[in-house]
């Protein structure tokens, strides 16, 4: 709740006569003198006027950041980078109520795995509603990585409204990834499991082990997931990584990574090699090229798909026999997939490859035409020729991950080893800057930059490691998001700012005017989950305590700065149910309510 301060004038007058003491460089002076006092370069200058935003002023993009172990989406202003708001999902979050109150509750319930509660999330991408490959600033879904789950976020209110769930898989990362109209989103598993959550012991890797993709049927009129149209496709055992929609000229396709061809399962300790250096045995690992919307038809048509935990699934056999699946081989343990802005072209960065290779989707689809393979895989899925499905490939740097893009036909990929970004000609296939970047960078969020129309501009590095740039806080760092303005011909550092909560794995930056956030909940007695007027909800005059078989049931309102009734009386053991309705119409006035020590806020 927020009250008034009624203060008294004397302490006003007071405070507005506080001598301003001279601080370093904080005082009145020149630019010259103020950046003498704080040992501030031009450059720095340079930089901090194409940040600074005065008070009241707006930024120009939003960016919306994965809180990674926190498992909230973070949501910041560009280019000032002011933390705006966080917006609860996997975890509760407090001061919204959220995990609090029945609606919530509820949201959270839906995300339960195996019926148990989570209290955290492993968010790793978001990815805005799309609408002809553009973001549409009407939805963000986000995944979580190690509970999967799928969760929906409004930007008419920023409040999670929905999360689905699947124990077909037991762990995924190639999530979430719209399709250009969002008609899907995109959810892959990593780990191999026995599809459905059933046991097989793990000596039956290649036999039991499965991988999946599934593809979350969005709704956009009911603005929710509708589980009963989605559907799996049934993968080999190769740990799938990532993913990316193909958009334009490959719309009806997708992408995937997958890095573990060699199907090590780990045993350090049963005379095998440990995972990550069986996994990294091959020189080669396999693109996954799918027709999902070939794909959406194969699963209507009788005998083509099993039902699996409630998902109907198309098996490995017929994804086959119906082309939906091809591989291409891939440098060694790929991570980033990601598509170009006019959607001819595949950008793969692999980790323990020095290179970013470009794919070409009419290359790949003249191969699948022309059914000219290469073999097959163990699971009779057929293999492009690596030549021939690329242009060609950048020399990048040691690790490249992820890819972003600009208006002016330059590619941006994240070099981890290196801890830098590599602005490179896609066109030429030729690196124009790199800038280093502190430390440990992973993903990069550029302006609107996996859209099919990129602003450049502004480039975040999302970096894992923080050492040295700020103030000492333990062992333990913040995460460091550094602000790069891209319009130039090479890369200039603004900002550095620190993130102190999970590590963030991806964002996306959207031009701000196409958020169109509600102001208020008009009327009164709006559920922000369900979009509809709330059962429980009361009007202002109504107030009432009922005793109903279930309980008492409490019919409050609340209006600056008070409730109605404030004082309930109630029985020892009575359950009590109290149904509170903000009535209030002025903006941001918001009402907390809390009952200590009872876990209710
Ligand atoms: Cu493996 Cu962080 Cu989900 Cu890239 S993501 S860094």
């Amino acid at each position: 709740m927020r009250t008034s301060l009624l203060l008294p004038l004397s302490l006003l007058l007071a405070c507005n006569t506080q001598p301003v003491a001279p601080t370093g460089g904080a005082g009145a002076g020149s630019v010259a003198e103020l950046m003498k006092a704080r040992g501030l370069s031009e450059a720095d200058v340079n930089a901090a006027l194409k940040t600074y935003t005065p008070s009241g002023k707006r930024d120009e993009y939003y960016l919306f950041a994965s809180g990674g172990h926190g498992g909230n989406l973070i949501v910041i202003g560009v280019p000032s980078m002011r933390i705006l708001k966080y917006v609860g999902v996997f975890t509760p979050e407090p001061w919204q109520g959220y995990g609090h109150d029945d609606q919530s509750k509820a949201v959270l319930k839906e995300g339960q795995r195996g019926g148990k509660d989570l209290s955290w999330g492993d968010m790793h991408h978001p990815a805005l509603s799309e609408t002809a490959g553009d973001y549409d600033g009407q939805f963000i879904f986000v995944n979580d990585k190690a509970n999967p789950r799928v969760a929906v976020v409004s930007l008419k209110d920023f409040t999670t409204v929905q999360m689905v769930q699947s124990n077909l898989i037991q762990s995924e990362h190639g999530s979430t990834f719209v399709t250009p109209n969002t008609e899907y989103v995109i959810e892959a598993s990593q780990y191999p499991a026995p599809l459905g959550g059933r046991y097989a012991d793990i000596s039956k890797f290649n036999e039991e082990y499965r991988g999946a993709a599934i593809f979350w049927k969005f709704d956009r009129q009911r603005g929710r997931i509708d589980p009963e149209r989605s559907f799996a496709m049934e993968l080999p055992p190769y740990m799938q990584d990532l993913a990316d929609a193909g958009k334009l000229a490959s719309d009806g396709w997708a992408f995937f990574n997958s890095f573990d061809t060699e199907r090590a399962y780990g045993g350090n300790q049963e005379g095998r090699p440990a995972l990550e250096s069986g996994a990294s045995q091959s020189d080669m690992d396999y693109m996954h090229v799918v027709n999902w919307r070939k794909a959406e038809q194969v699963v209507n048509q009788p005998g083509k798909s099993v039902v699996i935990a409630g998902m109907r699934v198309i098996p490995l056999k017929t994804s086959v026999a119906e082309g939906l699946l091809h591989f291409i081989p891939e440098p060694k343990s790929p991570h980033g997939v990601d598509v170009t802005p006019d959607g001819k072209e595949i950008v793969v960065g692999g980790k323990l490859d020095t290179h970013a290779t470009v794919y070409s989707f009419e290359k790949i689809q003249a191969l699948i035409n022309a059914k000219k393979y290469d073999g097959t895989d163990p699971y009779g899925v057929p293999i492009l020729n690596f030549k021939e499905s690329i242009r060609g490939q950048c020399e990048i740097g040691l690790g490249p991950l992820h890819t972003q893009f600009d208006n002016q036909g330059y590619a941006y990929t994240s070099v981890f080893i290196e801890s830098k970004v590599a602005k490179w000609s896609l066109k030429e296939l030729k690196v124009v800057d790199k800038i280093s970047t502190h430390y440990n960078i992973g993903h990069i969020a550029a302006a609107e930059g996996d859209t099919v129309s990129p602003d450049g501009k502004y480039l975040v590095a999302m970096n894992k490691w923080a050492i040295d740039r700020f103030n000492d806080v333990g062992p333990l760092l913040p995460q460091n998001f550094q602000l790069l303005d891209v319009s130039g011909p090479g890369q200039q550092l603004l900002y550095d700012m620190p993130l102190p909560l999970g590590e963030p794995h991806y964002a996306q930056m959207i031009k701000a005017d196409k958020i169109k956030a509600i102001d208020l909940y008009s009327p009164a007695g709006h559920n922000s989950v369900t979009g509809q007027k709330d059962p429980f909800a009361v009007e202002g005059g109504k107030e009432r305590v009922e005793r109903r078989a279930d309980g008492v049931h409490v019919f409050m309102t609340a209006v600056r700065s008070h409730f109605t009734p404030d004082t309930i009386r109630v029985k020892e053991g009575d359950v009590v149910h109290v149904h509170i309705t903000n009535v209030e119409q002025a903006k941001d006035a918001t009402h907390g309510f809390t009952i200590g020590s009872h876990n209710f806020n």
